[in-house]
């Protein structure tokens, strides 16, 4: 399991540690970064892959995990291969386009789920391919004049224009050239001339139309290219991360949030990672005063916290900023629990303003075993414990009660961890805490 998290505790980097995710796809909708991603299966080959995640975050560090509300299931043609997709909003809908292969051509093709929330559940909204050449890696942007165009393409670059209804198109399936001059220069490929390889991420910001990819297989950096219009001329602009982290993919997603740019990519930092078993990773950047991106490298410590996260009303468990042991699953109370809890695992939260002091803390737990103790400890896995909490066995994994204990000396802002601890096997389950300043 990707649940291991040895590294240091107080690395951010990568943003989930339960399982392994590549290819991210940030939004901003309603003072949250919703970030969809793909899932890497443990001990992969091969990019073997077979749902996509959604996470979810107000603050760039603690990121609450949403399940999976969208797999090959969905597309009931899809055989294979949930690579690299993008989730955009308009009008009430979110739209999540994804490279599946489709099972009757044996060739990729590019689905598009639909849902009304951000976090699904998301439906095939065709029943069929939206477009298929045998290219991968969609991405769609909005223009300021409603125009919605889809891009994607490896080793060609594409796009078509969106319907309103953004799922069907006008014209067909145009080919972006790909010149030098517009994606770099590549040497020694001659059926590839350019750096252009795939993973298109196209937006506009002060007029200027940006497409970050992914260069030069392999291993992948990422450059990027600006152009006046939405399908170009394009210009070659250079290097935003250079070759790093483990993974001979690399694939960007850019957004502004809460007055801030960030840059999201994946490596092999988790471990057992590497080019097959992914991790996605964020940085804040500030662009240059003339509109370029600045060289962007991978770093552990990941983006600053924006604000704190307010313990005084109910967290998800499944809200983390790092991780040791534990994973994931769908609770019977909705949303996602903790689960898989063994003696010394813990959840970091970051940034918890206790303010004035907690006197009490409630969980929401179960366990067909026979419980065990949840450690509250403020600034580290071994920090000051401010509370511990026990939890008896509930007679099913997914039988929820709730437990409440004492609290002292909980006061400011601190890093909190839940350090589980018990016997051995596993202890309980968690779905949700709050601190309380009552008794
Ligand atoms: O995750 C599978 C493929 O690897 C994606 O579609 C590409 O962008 C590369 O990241």
């Amino acid at each position: 399991m990707a649940a291991l998290a040895a590294a240091p505790a107080r690395a951010d980097n990568p943003i989930v540690q339960t399982i392994y995710t590549a290819d991210p796809a940030p939004l901003v909708h309603n003072g949250r970064v919703y970030l969809y991603t793909g899932h890497d299966e443990d001990g992969s080959t091969y990019f073997t892959m077979r749902e996509w995640r959604v996470w979810s975050s107000a603050d760039m560090v603690n990121w609450t995990d949403h399940g999976s509300p969208m797999s090959l299931g969905t597309f009931s043609w899809a055989s294979a291969d949930a690579w690299a997709g993008h989730t955009i909003y308009r009008n009430g809908q979110f739209y999540w386009y994804v490279p599946v292969k489709n099972r009757s051509t044996g060739r990729m093709a590019i689905g598009v789920g639909v849902s009304s929330s951000p976090t699904g559940p998301f439906r095939d909204a065709l029943g069929r391919p939206l477009v298929e050449n045998g290219e991968i890696d969609p991405a769609a942007f909005i223009d300021d004049d409603g125009q919605a165009y889809l891009y994607w393409g490896n080793p060609n670059l594409w796009y078509v224009r969106l319907n309103p209804d953004m799922v069907s198109f006008s014209g067909s399936a145009t080919r972006i050239p790909l010149t030098t001059a517009g994606f770099g220069t590549r040497s020694g490929n001659p059926s590839r001339p350019t750096l252009y390889e795939e993973a298109p991420w196209v937006f506009k910001r002060n007029g200027l139309y940006y497409n970050v990819f992914a260069a030069e297989c392999c291993s992948e950096f990422i450059a990027y290219s600006t152009a006046p219009g939405p399908t170009g001329p394009w210009t070659y602009r250079g290097t935003v991360m250079p070759r790093q982290g483990g993974s001979f993919t690399n694939h960007a997603g850019i957004v502004d949030f809460a007055g801030g740019s960030y840059f999201f990519y994946h490596n092999g930092a988790l471990p057992g990672g590497g080019g097959f078993t992914r991790s996605v990773a964020v940085e804040k950047f500030s662009y240059n005063a003339n509109g370029t991106i600045p060289t962007i490298n991978m770093t552990t410590a990941g983006a600053p916290q924006i604000g704190t996260l307010n313990p005084y009303v109910r967290q998800e468990a499944e809200t983390i900023a790092w991780e040791s042991g534990v994973e994931t699953e769908p609770s019977t109370e909705g949303g996602m629990n903790v689960g898989w809890v063994n003696n010394g695992d813990y959840i970091k939260v970051k940034g918890v303003a206790f303010g004035n002091g907690a006197r009490s803390f409630t969980a929401r737990v179960a366990s067909a075993a026979s419980g065990g103790r949840i450690e509250l400890r403020l600034g580290s896995a071994s920090g000051a414990v401010v509370g511990t909490c026990t939890v008896s066995g509930t007679r099913g994994w997914q039988t929820w009660a709730s437990v409440s204990c004492p609290v002292a000396g909980a006061t400011g802002t601190h890093d909190l961890y839940l350090r589980f601890a018990g016997g051995s096997g596993y202890l309980f389950n968690l779905n949700w805490w709050q601190f309380n300043v009552t008794a």
